[in-house]
């Protein structure tokens, strides 16, 4: 059976995600949908969410866009209007609309911390939803990143960017880079680092200008909604085993060590027939062949993706990847003097969530206690008797409590969540070719082999321009100039393009 956690009406599914924030338990829910037309009405309950932008702060918001399944089966994806008149929130929501009309952002209209516990939302759509045969909503939580000027690099960090001199360039505008004044401070001594080009273009984001990223990495429960409306041939792409291979199959691992999940659950809830029926897949990671059960890890962040998994997701999203320039803003703020070695939380140091509590649950964290001006992350250790630690992901938001504060949370600057361990986040570079990218967002459509296919992103199957950033569960931490994955400066893996399933890799987008 399936512990549906989706609420069925008519010919409309909604989707139900759960997430943390920094300062307070958060649980973003959707539910009762209807449509009408091209109208669809939902409900979103929505703890916790911020309006500090009064206060020289940034707000939270959630990301929504539709997807529709055809009378042929194949899922499509459903535009927005663009005219924020058009939609209907009621209080204390506000709509805000994106040129693209790929979808939009609802936000808090009303200034500090708001409990929305049940507010109505109508959004209209650019067709008759009534000639589809089921309309899903999907809601990504996201993190408005302000306009300002920033620090890059921190003068210490293996292969970390820095100036003639050593130290941190003040990032002012979206202005071309000259790359010849740049250099890589303390490179890499084991694998040569990506050499610079000449030049950043002025069409890479810097950073400099707002923009959103998601609050959390991809979750698996995020993958699986995914998975879901694709092609038999898309899911091909975008799972390690074939989607024909039984029920209960881990559908994300390693085939060639089936055993090793690293607390991944994907699994085939119903085989697909090739080239005819796609799969349907589900979570069970505690293998009782229940589906979606409570402790099934449903909001555990995502493993085992590479590049073209990460791209294809943002796509079909209609989101983009975030360049390695707008990691760094996103996790110390405007105009904040970078500290050696410093991690997501604006601190150097750090300690090891490794012991779960309320494990594969929606309330899953870990009964480590952070030490003084510590944050809490998932990461490896080097003492041997101590293994790897956790050997595996934790659940998105799993150090954010009603009591803790940034650092204890492991949260950046501005609320993003895991920046700093966990998965592995991958981010466009300046270097390798990721120089070329630009500003351009997914448009909901992958390519028919299930790969992203917007110009200038990365190409999906080399990965070539991708970096990664901000370490993995599996990471350890050494001192400052040295290993140290989970530093936000930290560039160590320059050479490395992440064409294959890792299962310390995931990642999240932004807009
Ligand atoms: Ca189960
Ligand atoms: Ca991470
Ligand atoms: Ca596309």
């Amino acid at each position: 059976m399936v512990n549906n956690r989706i609420a069925l009406l008519i010919t409309i599914f909604i989707g139900f995600l759960c997430f943390f924030l920094p300062a307070r338990a958060n649980n973003l829910n959707l539910a009762n949908g209807a449509i009408a037309g091209n109208m669809v009405t939902f409900e979103i309950g929505w703890e916790n969410a911020w309006n500090l932008t009064e206060n020289s702060g940034n707000h939270d918001a959630v990301w929504i866009f539709v997807k529709g399944q055809t009378t042929t089966g194949s899922w499509t994806h459903i535009d927005v209007e663009q005219n924020s008149t058009l939609h209907y929130t009621s209080s204390p929501l506000t709509v805000e609309t994106v040129t693209d009309g790929k979808g939009l952002f609802l936000l808090l209209q009303t200034q500090g911390y708001t409990n929305v516990e049940t507010a109505q939302v109508s959004v209209k759509t650019t067709v008759n939803l009534e000639e589809f045969r089921q309309i899903k909503i999907f809601g990504i939580e996201m993190v408005h990143i302000p306009q300002g000027p920033f620090y890059l690099g921190d003068g210490a960090s293996v292969s970390s960017l820095a100036n003639a001199s050593g130290n941190p360039i003040l990032v002012e505008s979206e202005q071309e880079i000259d790359l010849t004044k740049i250099i890589i401070h303390n490179p890499n001594s084991e694998f040569s680092p990506a050499e610079l080009p000449q030049l950043l273009p002025s069409g890479f984001p810097k950073g400099k200008e707002s923009f959103y990223v998601m609050k959390y990495e991809v979750s698996q429960l995020q993958y699986v909604d995914f998975l879901n409306t694709l092609t038999y041939t898309q899911q091909k792409s975008r799972t390690s085993l074939p989607p024909s291979s039984p029920k209960g199959t881990f559908a994300m691992v390693n085939p060639y060590q089936r055993d090793s999940l690293y607390r991944n659950g994907i699994v085939i809830l119903e085989p697909g027939v090739e080239s005819s029926k796609p799969a349907r897949y589900a979570m069970d990671y505690n293998k009782n062949q229940q589906y979606n059960d409570n402790n099934d890890g449903l909001h555990r962040a995502s493993n085992f993706m590479n590049w073209g998994d990460l791209s294809a997701y943002l796509d079909w999203a209609a989101l983009r990847p975030i360049t390695e320039l707008e990691f760094e803003k996103l996790s110390r703020g405007k105009n904040a003097t970078p500290i050696a070695g410093e991690f997501a939380w604006g601190t150097a140091t750090v300690s090891n969530a490794n012991n779960p509590t309320n494990d594969g649950t929606i309330f899953e964290s870990v009964s480590d206690v952070p030490q003084f001006e510590s944050g809490l992350a998932n990461h490896g250790t080097f003492i041997a008797t101590e293994g790897w630690g956790l050997r595996g992901v934790l659940r998105t938001g799993f150090a954010a409590n009603e009591n803790t504060n940034r650092i204890q949370a492991g949260a950046t600057y501005y609320g993003v969540m895991e920046i700093s361990g966990n998965v592995w986040e991958q981010t466009i570079m300046v270097a390798g070719g990721g120089e070329n990218f630009e500003k351009i967002f997914g448009d909901g459509v992958l390519s028919e082999n299930g790969d992203a296919n917007v110009q200038t992103w990365c190409n999906p199957s080399t990965a070539s321009g991708v970096l990664l950033k901000g370490g993995g569960w599996q990471s350890t931490i050494s001192s400052v100039g040295s290993w140290r994955d989970l530093a936000i400066s930290d560039r160590f893996y320059s050479h490395l393009k992440p064409a294959s399933r890792r299962n310390s890799i995931g990642g999240r987008g932004g807009r």
